[in-house]
């Protein structure tokens, strides 16, 4: 290979690696910052570690492509012949702790943070089935079950004929969404009747497993009024794929006329409130 040819693919791997970064912001192809303080410190976490992990990348491909190119045969480089260097062992042992070393302390710090549910304002149970959700306000009474929607669903049929793009938001509408308070710290008991299924909604910024016999905790406080989706994230059989997650956050005044809506106390309020989806039974 010619001298210009080497450096030209010297060049082409470094660009591909900062490419493939770059595009995964532009294509939108990143974890999304979320609506929650846990979320965001995820996120924050995720990008530091990203770029350290780039500019390792960098410099170890840099520096192996530039001793190919400089010590190449054809310049009449002489191989060396040392076998042993506890210099360089040392040193490529020594550095890559520290590099962990840093990387954990945040690391930890957000973990222990993921963890600690103390001063939850209310209790959300979260039991999945095989091909649903269902949902109990520990505090209110009330349980429903959220399962996808019907338009998805007879969408998704074999033959059905339907074009799922005409669908909005298709295999990712429930006929039944979570409703939940913003500002409030929500503590979720999450576990399963069946297999094992997973709790995910990325906006929020974690996923837990929903397991028969135990139950898993978690934590949310979203900031932002919105609806966020999210699915099943743990194979649990043939309908997999059309068990999604829709959490609908509302301000504390309109999840208490929610509520109230729910225990049929009042009905009044529920469209202003923003209640475009079916509403829940009540047990
Ligand atoms: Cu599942």
């Amino acid at each position: 290979m010619k001298n210009q040819n080497i450096v030209v693919v010297v060049l082409a791997v470094l660009a591909g690696m900062l490419l493939t970064v770059w595009g995964m912001f532009a294509v939108g192809d990143n974890m999304p910052r979320g609506v929650t303080e846990f979320s965001r410190e995820a996120y924050d976490l995720h990008m530091i570690i990203l770029w350290i992990c780039v500019v390792i990348g960098v410099l170890v491909f840099g520096a192996m492509f530039v001793s190919i190119y400089l010590h190449r045969k054809s310049r009449g480089v002489e191989p060396a012949q040392f076998s042993h260097s506890t210099k360089a062992e040392v040193t490529w042992t020594i550095i890559p702790i520290l590099i962990l070393v840093v990387m954990a302390i945040p690391a930890t710090r957000v973990l222990i943070l993921m963890e600690t549910t103390a001063g939850y304002e209310m209790d959300i149970k979260i039991t999945g089935y095989q091909w649903k959700w269902e949902y109990e306000y520990l505090d209110e009474d009330i349980k429903f079950i959220s399962s996808l929607d019907p338009a998805s669903d007879a969408a998704r049929q074999l033959n059905s004929g339907i074009d799922p793009a005409t669908i909005d938001n298709y295999l990712l509408e429930v006929d039944n969404p979570l409703v939940i308070p913003t500002d409030t710290k929500i503590r979720f008991l999450i576990t399963a009747g069946d297999v094992i299924h997973s709790w995910w909604v990325p906006e929020l910024g974690w996923k837990r497993d929903a397991i028969p016999g135990l139950v898993n905790e978690a934590w949310t406080e979203v900031s932002e009024p919105g609806i966020y989706r999210g699915q099943c994230a743990e194979l649990c059989g043939k309908d997999h794929g059309f068990m999604p997650v829709v959490v609908i956050a509302k301000p504390r005044a309109e999840y208490e006329q929610w509520v109230a809506q729910q225990k049929g106390l009042d009905t009044s309020g529920y469209a202003a409130a923003g209640g475009e989806t079916e509403q829940a039974t009540v047990n």
